[in-house]
């Protein structure tokens, strides 16, 4: 783009110079949301000409194309309806001559209703007692989304106490089983396709432990599946009135608003599930109508990919300030990675340009205290976003202004900078010798010019966090749509595991010669210490 070659030595303090009104042209708010994209390096212009490039690649048709249940999952040959779970206006959508709307309906009231009856204490164990913990089993999707919003929105939580396990790693379940009691746990096992490894392993061994404490007829009160595949969910041993199913048209990554969010459901209660669909509905609704220009994930999509393919940026990072979101950073990495990292495009051709980028971060202030060092004065440009809430949910302590002090100072020092005159000033004023201050100048000089974006919002609430998290996935769709690459199928994810599954057989034999040399010794080297 001509503009990125015309302005790349500019400055963002230049484009506050230039234009006394930036701060309000590129900024947008919404509901309670305010989103501040002046600290960026570009301008109304660029916006304008990214905009033209969204229209040039169809982005409008192909938000159609989403909403409406075309199957744009194309190398799996399935629509991608999540958006359908938080309609609010529910309205019927065909797949294939199927309304789903019935069915979406009857299965949130099932899932209503249970939770319900857990809540209440109604739903007992098999000795009689109220269920006071849920295990949820699952990973990946079936785990990262549900373990982030309960995480979350713990401040709405009921007497639950929900714990995940996700890792095929042995410790883990372990741990998990040290906490909980089999005449007061619920296992909910969440699989999607009923084959995963990790979760069919975890569930197998909880049920063994369960069963060796209690009879086989108790299976009925403590386990609970989540799955599109009921037949392997029976043959598993779960009566058929314990399975709560979901579609294919839920992708793993964005099915936290089916029944794959049954803890959530379980751990603040239906009603702060609506709240949560009904956030995410209102941002869908945004996105369908909203004029790009005015549209916030629009508008955040394309400032990445004017980072990501126009200043070869590589990275950007997610800090939440707010301990309560301390997961979405990893939800984010799976949402946004697994989702866009192709190097395919939509004809099957190798692509020249960059797609995916690398999605990391922390919770704020704790990431000051950690890589922010890299961020200000590292060799590389971290675009970042901030994301903040201008109320704290408990109130009646002082922490409020000193998280918001540091929130603003951080996106402020990233674009100002301190240059060697105010830091020679600053030394200077401290009473240290001329000669000091001329050999610390280099090392204490802040070269600023890092771009973020502030997404700042009224309160935490179930509401505020689906409208967040559903900004993130129209984000990840448009830059599909603007990289002509597939988001929504996970093809990568598959050679690992069909070599790990060669490499278990193989554990029991001798010849292993058909690995590599380095797979080998290190197969060689685990069998010593394994018999
Ligand atoms: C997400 C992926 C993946 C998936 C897990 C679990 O989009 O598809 O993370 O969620 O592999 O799969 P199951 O739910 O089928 O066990």
């Amino acid at each position: 783009m001509a503009k990125h070659k015309k302005d790349s030595g500019k400055k963002i303090s230049d484009y506050f110079d230039e234009d006394p009104n930036r701060v309000n042209e590129l900024a947008l708010s919404w509901e309670s949301f305010y989103v501040d994209y002046s600290k960026n390096l570009l301008d109304k212009e660029t916006i304008d000409l990214l905009i033209s490039m969204a229209h040039e690649a169809g982005l409008e048709k192909a938000i159609k194309s989403y909403f409406e249940g075309e199957n744009i999952n194309e190398t799996e040959n399935r629509a991608v309806l999540h958006t359908a779970l938080r309609q609010l206006n529910p309205a019927s959508i065909e797949i294939h001559g199927d309304d789903i709307l019935p069915k979406i309906e009857l299965v949130k009231k099932q899932m209503f209703d249970f939770a319900d009856q857990v809540i209440s204490g109604d739903w007992k164990g098999y000795t009689g007692k109220a269920i006071r913990h849920i295990v949820n089993i699952g990973i990946g999707g079936s785990d990262l989304g549900p373990a982030m919003v309960t995480e979350a929105l713990a401040f709405y939580g009921n007497h639950l106490d929900v714990t995940f396990v996700s890792n095929v790693e042995g410790d883990h379940v372990e741990e998990v089983i040290k906490k909980i009691d089999p005449e007061t746990t619920l296992f909910i096992i969440v699989s999607k396709s009923f084959t995963t490894q990790e979760t069919l392993s975890n569930a197998n061994t909880l049920r063994k432990w369960f069963l060796n404490q209690a009879p086989e007829s108790a299976i009925s009160n403590h386990f609970i599946a989540v799955s599109t595949h009921l037949k392997m969910v029976t043959q598993f041993g779960i009566s058929e009135e314990n399975i709560f199913p979901m579609n294919d048209w839920v992708g793993g990554r964005f099915s936290l608003w089916s029944t794959v969010g049954l803890s959530i459901c379980l751990a603040i209660g239906p009603k702060h599930f609506e709240d949560l669909l009904s956030g995410a509905g209102k941002m869908d609704q945004h996105f369908r109508t909203a004029d790009f220009h005015e549209n916030i994930p629009v508008i955040l999509a394309l400032i990445t990919v004017w980072y990501n393919n126009f200043w070869e940026v590589e990275t950007e990072a997610i800090i939440p300030y707010s301990q309560y979101l301390r997961s979405l950073p990893a939800y984010l990495q799976q949402a946004i990675m697994e989702s866009n990292g192709k190097g395919v495009d939509r004809n099957g051709e190798v692509v020249k340009y960059q797609t995916g980028n690398i999605i990391w971060g922390a919770s704020g202030t704790n990431a000051q205290h950690a890589f922010f060092q890299l961020m200000h004065q590292g060799t590389k440009m971290i675009p970042a976003d901030f994301i903040g809430f201008a109320k704290p949910l408990h109130q009646g302590n002082d922490h409020q202004d000193k998280l918001m002090s540091n929130f603003f100072a951080q996106t402020q020092a990233l674009m100002q900078g301190k240059n060697a005159e105010a830091v020679r000033k600053e030394l200077s004023n401290q009473g240290i010798s001329a000669e000091k201050i001329e050999a610390l100048v280099p090392f204490k000089v802040f070269e600023g010019n890092r771009p973020t974006n502030t997404i700042f919002i009224e309160q935490l609430t179930p509401n505020n966090l689906g409208a967040l998290i559903a900004m993130y996935e129209h984000r990840i769709f448009v830059q599909g749509v603007i990289w002509n690459i597939f988001s929504y199928d996970q093809w990568g994810v598959e050679l690992g595991k069909q070599l790990a599954n060669n490499i278990l057989k193989d554990f029991e034999e001798e010849a292993l010669g058909h690995h590599d040399p380095s797979t080998r010794k290190l197969i060689q080297h685990y069998k010593k210490f394994r018999n």
